[in-house]
C-alpha cells in the first residue's frame, strides 16, 4: 500500500509533461492518492485532462488564480466530486518576461511586481483559504515551489525572487494559521529544471551549466525527485513538519565559494 493511499490532492499548476506539478502529481499517484487537476486557459484543458487520465483522473477544473471568481467556482465544483480535501499543491509563477533580464533596478516597474507577487504569492494564500473549509481537521497539507533566489540575489531572476521571499514568507504565516486546524503548510526550494516557465528566464541554460560543474551532487535536480519529496511533505510521514522549506537542488544552496 503506497503512503498516501485514500489522500485526495488538488494538483495546480501541470502545464505539460516536463512541469514539476506532473512530477508531484506522478509521485503522489504512484503512492495511492486521488488527484484532482487544475489548467490555466482552454489553450492547456486537453493536455493536462490527457494528462489526468494517465493518473486515473477525470477531475480537471479551469483555474487562474488572478480571478477569485475561477477560484471560487474552483473548489464549488470540487466539492460536488469530494467531500474533503487532504491537500494542494501549488506549483504556479510568474511575471513578466522584460522583468526576468538584466539588472533588477533597471527593469522592476510597479506592475510587473504587482503581477508577480498576485500570481506566484498572494495566489498560494488565496487557494489555503478557499480549500480551508474542505481541509479543516483532516491533517492535510499545502505545498508551493520555491526556488534560491528568494535568499539569493540570483541574476535575472529579479522581482521574482522578491515574490518568492514572499512566497516562503506565506508558508510561514499559513502554517501558524492553519496549524491549530491540522492542516500543514511546506514549500520545496528546486534547483533549476528546464520547464516552460524555465525558458523564460534569462540565461537559463548557463545556470543549469554552473550548477552542475559546482553543486555537491554534480547534477542537476528532475521533476521526479522534486515530485517525490512533494509526496512525502503531503503525507502523513511528514506529520511533525510544517511552515518550512526543504531544498531539492542537489545540495547547491550550501555552497560559498566553489
Ligand atoms: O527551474 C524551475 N523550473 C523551477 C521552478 C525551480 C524552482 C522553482 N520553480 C517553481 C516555479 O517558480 C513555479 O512556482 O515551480 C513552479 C512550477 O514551475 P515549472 O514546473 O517550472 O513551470 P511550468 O511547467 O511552466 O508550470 C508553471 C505553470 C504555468 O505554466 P506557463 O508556462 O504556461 O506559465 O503555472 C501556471 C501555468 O500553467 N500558471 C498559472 N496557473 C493559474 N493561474 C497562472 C495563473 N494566473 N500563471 C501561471
Amino acid at each position: 500500500m503506497g503512503f498516501m493511499t485514500n489522500k485526495r490532492i488538488l494538483i495546480t499548476g501541470v502545464a505539460s509533461n516536463r512541469s514539476i506539478a506532473w512530477g508531484a502529481a506522478q509521485a503522489m499517484r504512484r503512492e495511492g492518492a486521488e488527484l484532482a487537476f487544475t489548467y490555466q486557459g482552454e489553450k492547456l484543458q486537453g493536455r493536462v485532462t490527457d494528462l489526468a487520465a494517465s493518473c486515473d483522473s477525470n477531475i480537471v477544473l479551469p483555474l487562474d488564480v488572478s480571478s477569485d471568481e475561477q477560484i471560487n467556482v474552483c473548489f464549488d465544483s470540487l466539492a460536488e466530486h469530494w467531500d474533503g480535501l487532504d491537500g494542494i499543491v501549488h506549483s504556479i509563477a510568474f511575471a513578466p518576461k522584460e522583468e526576468l533580464e538584466g539588472n533588477y533596478v533597471d527593469v522592476l516597474t510597479r506592475e510587473g511586481s504587482r503581477v508577480a507577487h498576485d500570481i506566484s504569492s498572494y495566489s498560494f494564500a488565496a487557494l489555503a483559504k478557499a480549500g480551508r473549509d474542505m481541509m479543516r481537521g483532516l491533517n492535510g497539507a499545502l505545498i508551493a515551489m520555491s526556488y534560491l533566489g528568494a535568499v539569493r540575489a540570483v541574476p535575472n531572476y529579479n522581482v521574482m525572487g522578491v515574490a518568492k521571499a514572499s512566497l516562503e514568507a506565506n508558508v510561514r504565516y499559513l502554517a501558524a494559521a492553519l496549524g491549530p486546524e491540522g492542516t500543514r503548510v511546506n514549500a520545496i526550494s528546486a534547483g533549476p529544471i528546464r520547464t516552460l516557465a524555465a525558458a523564460g528566464i534569462a540565461d537559463f541554460r548557463s545556470m543549469l551549466k554552473q550548477v552542475e560543474e559546482r553543486t555537491p551532487l554534480r547534477r542537476n535536480v528532475t521533476i521526479d525527485e522534486v515530485g517525490n519529496a512533494a509526496a512525502f511533505l503531503c503525507s502523513d510521514l511528514a506529520s511533525g513538519i510544517t511552515g518550512d522549506i526543504t531544498y531539492v537542488d542537489t545540495g547547491y544552496h550550501i555552497l560559498g565559494l566553489g
